[in-house]
């Protein structure tokens, strides 16, 4: 039986609850099918989760999905705290910027239906994510870049804003002295944040926003407003985000391949690691680079994994709240 017509059939499937374990046995396509339409005893509905340890974005998710509002709503309400908050120098406002001084940001978002919506070189506006979300909803498109993006914003009412703050400002007059690109990205440096979200009906979102590595050539886009790559929800299996290195992510398609794999059966723990794995083999014995991903499945079951250790993501459900460390490829 194919499988929409079996999730249609049955009640119980009809959220579309499935058991890991049960998705864990699956080798054939058939398999698979059967797994995807067996219920869970027991999922964990509303949850949220995010790359790092965003405490207020997941909060302000949490408090959204409480509501019982979308689980689209609570990622992109969640996301535009860090966008917000100057004091996050990889998101938003506060961003730091490329080699010429300009402060360009990349978002998406995507909903339950595999609807979504990006902007990438996005200049002058504080919240990418919801102008991604415009994308998604007001246009046939997926994607808006650069100046076309920055119009596209103002016509849907965002207001232009200054991105340096004094802190950025000053930190890119000093990086001007020596120029030195480094692509080292970890937790000193707060980086990206991806959120997945879960709500009362078992619908799941994402979304990603950031302001990409810092003194980046000019025009240079990364993985986080790549779906597929920083970012992807398939509502029928789970969602993935990642954070780090875009350029490894994109070469791997990262997000995409990991919910791919948690639908053969892998848990969202068992997922990540391969797909650390996969950037690893590319890139035997490099160690100068980071990359976390970060995984929930549709039970609401959550995994993380990353290049070297300090990665973390944050947990908000009804079984509490939590910063949970993730195991890594280096120790
Ligand atoms: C990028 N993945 O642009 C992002 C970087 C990141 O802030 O995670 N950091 O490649």
């Amino acid at each position: 039986m194919k499988r929409r017509k079996f999730l249609k059939n049955s009640s119980l499937t009809a959220a579309g609850l499935v058991s890991a374990s049960a998705m864990a046995a699956c080798k054939t396509e058939n398999k698979v099918d059967e797994a995807l339409a067996t219920p869970a005893l027991d999922p964990i509905k509303p949850i949220v989760v995010c790359t790092w340890n965003f405490f207020n974005a997941s909060e302000k998710a949490w408090e959204v999905l409480k509501s019982g509002a979308s689980a689209l709503d609570a990622v992109e309400q969640g996301v535009m705290i860090e966008e917000a908050d100057e004091k996050n120098e990889t998101v938003g406002k506060g961003g730091r910027p490329d080699r010429d001084g300009n402060v360009t940001l990349d978002a998406c978002i995507m909903d339950k239906d595999g609807n979504c919506g990006s902007v990438v070189y996005l200049q002058n506006i504080v919240h990418p994510v919801s102008v991604a979300r415009k994308v998604m909803e007001e246009t046939p498109h997926i994607i808006l870049a650069g100046k076309g993006a920055e119009k596209f914003a103002y016509e849907q009412g965002f207001k232009k804003e200054d991105l340096f703050t004094e802190s950025t400002r000053k930190q890119y007059q000093e990086w001007l002295k020596t120029s030195k690109y480094e692509t080292t990205i970890n937790i000193e440096n707060h980086d990206t944040i991806g959120m997945l979200a879960i709500d009362e009906n078992g619908d799941i979102a994402g979304a990603c926003t950031t302001s990409g590595m810092a003194y980046k050539v000019g025009g240079r886009v990364g993985d986080s407003p790549i779906i597929g790559a920083g970012l992807y929800v398939d509502n029928e299996v789970g969602g993935a985000t990642a954070t780090g290195v875009g350029e490894e992510v994109i070469r791997t398609v990262g997000s995409f391949l990991i919910v791919e794999l948690m639908r053969q059966g892998k848990s969202p723990q068992e997922a990540c690691e391969e797909g650390v794995k996969r950037i690893m083999k590319k890139n035997e014995g490099r160690k100068d680079f980071q990359i976390g991903f970060l995984a929930i499945n549709k039970n609401g079951e959550t995994g993380g994994y990353c290049v070297h250790p300090g990665f973390t993501y944050r947990e908000y459900s009804t079984n509490g709240h939590e910063n949970r460390e993730v195991k890594s490829f280096y120790q």
